[in-house]
């Protein structure tokens, strides 16, 4: 019989024994790596490269990619390890995403030969790293309106520019960076030793703080013809891998709005006032029923998206279903469990405010709610707002 406190619609029925063991894999390396030093790598906003190599022989990394090293899971798979990884904290997932959602995914999809032998099985081991630079300065929601450049110089590449809030750049062996050519929007595969390329940490962030998002300046940074993404040109290039960032941090969502309301399940039986178990005021159990129905709806949306993926149906304007929803919803779940703490919340001794305040970024990279909402409004009226 499923625990309804854990499982109420026994969501777990819908799972084969292959998701059930992964997760349970994924769930055991967050308890024993992950949840034990989160508080201190938070505090002083440390990014542990240490587990990188650990996350590559346990598959994380390109998990859903195939060929060259990489995981060749489902995309459910691939969505029950983002969960686990967010249970623990999004900073950690976010790597994973960075990583092989977008930096492993464009070179998968639309590199050569040669960048995927180069690239790939390293990367899926984790002996590299790579970051994806598509934001810029002054360019977020409308990347259409970049003003990185890249010039031909006889058959090579010349780049000019600035990204930020690229994900782990400062620590990464390679770019990818989307930039303006006369033939439109191309990536590049660059190097991060590359002369004129360098990344700085962005300090004092209140979110996200296990983790590291910087800005990049490209200053006359000189590759060769062989440095462009052969396999596509225009915006189609970094949104078709934003599609696939999008699809994990639905699931990831859920998994830190899980491990919020685990957290204050126990504390509200525990913890006393007026002489009975905060579990025992309506108010609180109101608290508690909310947080489940919109867990389990938010998982069920996940679910539902990566079987749509898995059986190639799933639509981008899709993918801002779950990605709009869960991520709204799991913040409200992670400040609704910090009230039941009460002062005691406010602390990194429980996790809720810690995944409300990493939320904050989780619902603004990516698509924010707002470009989200009319990705999904211009689906269903077939007027598109955005100019
Ligand atoms: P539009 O100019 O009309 O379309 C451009 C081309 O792109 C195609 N397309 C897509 N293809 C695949 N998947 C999607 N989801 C796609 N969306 C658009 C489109 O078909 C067209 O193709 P083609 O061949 O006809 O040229 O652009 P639009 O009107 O569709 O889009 C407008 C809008 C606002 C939805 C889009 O600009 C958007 O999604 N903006 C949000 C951008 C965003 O999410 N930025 C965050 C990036 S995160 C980051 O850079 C940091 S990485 C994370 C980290 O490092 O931590």
């Amino acid at each position: 019989m499923t625990d309804l406190a854990t499982d109420y619609l026994d969501i777990d029925s819908l799972l084969t024994r292959q998701e059930i063991d992964l997760r349970s894999q994924i769930r055991r390396f967050v308890d024993d790596r992950i949840r034990p030093n989160i508080k201190s790598w938070y505090e002083d906003a440390v990014f542990p490269q240490d587990l990188v190599k650990e996350m590559g022989s346990l598959g994380l990394l390109g998990m859903h990619l195939k060929g060259y090293g990489c995981g060749g899971r489902t995309a459910v798979e691939y969505g029950i390890a983002a969960m686990e990884l967010e249970a623990g904290d999004s900073g950690i997932r976010t790597f994973v995403s960075v990583q092989g959602s977008l930096a492993m995914s464009a070179i998968s999809k639309f590199g050569s030969d040669e960048h995927k032998e180069r690239w790939l099985p390293g990367m899926a081991a984790g002996e590299l790293i790579g970051c994806f630079g598509l934001t810029e300065p002054t360019a977020g929601s409308d990347p259409a309106n970049m003003l990185t450049r890249a010039e031909r110089e006889g058959s090579d590449w010349v780049l000019n520019g600035a990204k930020r809030w690229i994900g782990l750049a400062s620590i990464a062996d390679v770019a990818i960076i989307w930039a303006g050519t006369e033939d439109g929007i191309r990536g590049f595969v660059v190097p991060t030793d590359t002369p004129g390329f360098s990344a700085t940490a962005i300090p004092e962030k209140l979110s996200m703080r296990a983790s590291i998002q910087c800005d990049i300046t490209l200053e006359d940074v000189h590759l060769p013809g062989s440095a462009a993404l052969p396999g596509v040109v225009g915006l189609r290039g970094p949104f078709s891998c934003l599609n696939e960032a999008r699809y994990g941090i639905m699931w990831g969502a859920m998994g830190a709005a899980r491990d919020a309301y685990q957290a204050v399940l126990g504390y509200a039986n525990q913890r006393t006032q007026f002489g009975k178990p905060l579990a025992s005021f309506q108010l609180t159990q109101q608290k508690l029923v909310d947080m489940v129905l919109e867990i389990q709806k938010g998982t069920l949306v996940a679910l539902q998206t990566g079987r749509l993926k898995d059986a190639g149906r799933l639509r981008p304007e899709q993918i801002s279903f779950g990605k709009l929803n869960n991520v709204r919803q799991a913040i409200e779940i992670c400040r609704s469990a910090r009230t039941i703490l009460g002062g005691n919340g406010i602390t990194l001794e429980h996790s809720p405010l810690r995944h409300a305040n990493n939320l904050e970024s989780v619902r603004t990279y990516e698509g924010t709610d707002e470009v989200h909402t009319l990705i999904m409004g211009r689906a269903i009226t077939g007027i598109p707002s955005f100019s």
